[in-house]
């Protein structure tokens, strides 16, 4: 798999895209993440005597106990951002014809979503060929094993421009690649920063029983086959 190292660079940026975003942004001046309160924190089950059912709705987060860290075998820690995920607001199963809201590393966990077993994060940006090269892949790597219980969370650190990511751009870049898994703004590199990956995409596996990293990748989606296999149900 390529990548690119973390600099953003316009001049190989494909002019289908390219247009893509500027279109994107004529629209600008949509309200930022922090005006959500759709947490689902405090979200109630419809009755109280199913919380492991995952139709009853999400609920209270629960996660694991530190102490944290960020290599091989640690415990990651709860992060939060503002994207898109496809809720029980509607039954079909796109993620970004509902409001974004705030969604966390929490969602992920099996205390939470007990069909989760393993959870592949994927740092991208908008400038970089190849994390959209592998946002095609996730198209169809993502419905195809979502029902197993495999997870994933693509983080768009930056837009197209170098811009730190927006939920806008989170949506765009989701509808964009027909994608059915969570996207999410990651301005602040939450899903990159600290990890010490010198090049984008940047993928973490976390293990969602214990929300430990199993490995930082150094292959394409297409090719984490036989691993999402060993965690699938
Ligand atoms: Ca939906």
């Amino acid at each position: 798999m390529t990548r690119w190292r973390r600099s953003p660079i316009l001049a190989a940026l494909p002019l289908s895209l390219s247009l893509f975003a500027c279109a994107g942004d004529v629209g600008g001046g949509t309200p930022g993440p922090d005006g959500g309160g759709t947490a689902p924190d405090g979200a109630t089950a419809p009755d109280g005597g199913a919380p492991s059912d995952p139709d009853a709705g999400p609920a209270p987060a629960t996660y694991p106990p530190g102490p944290y860290g960020q290599t091989v075998g640690s415990t990651l820690a709860n992060r939060i951002w503002q994207g898109y995920m496809d809720t029980t607001a509607d039954a079909d199963s796109d993620p970004f014809n509902e409001a974004p809201h705030q969604i966390t590393l929490a969602d992920f966990y099996r205390g939470n979503d007990s069909r989760s077993r393993l959870l592949l994060i994927d740092q991208s940006a908008g400038w970089c060929g190849p994390c959209q090269e592998e946002a095609a892949v996730m198209a169809t790597s993502g419905p195809r094993w979502m029902p197993r219980g495999i997870r994933f969370l693509t983080a768009m650190w930056q837009d197209v421009e170098g811009n730190p990511g927006s939920t806008d751009y989170a949506a765009t870049w989701g509808q964009m690649f027909g994608l059915t898994t969570p996207v999410v703004a990651d301005p602040d590199n939450l899903a990159g920063d600290g990890f010490g990956g010198k090049g984008i995409p940047f993928y973490i596996l976390v293990d969602t029983a214990t929300m430990k990293i199993v490995e930082f990748p150094q292959v394409g989606i297409g090719d984490m086959d036989s691993i999402f296999e060993r965690y699938a149900d």
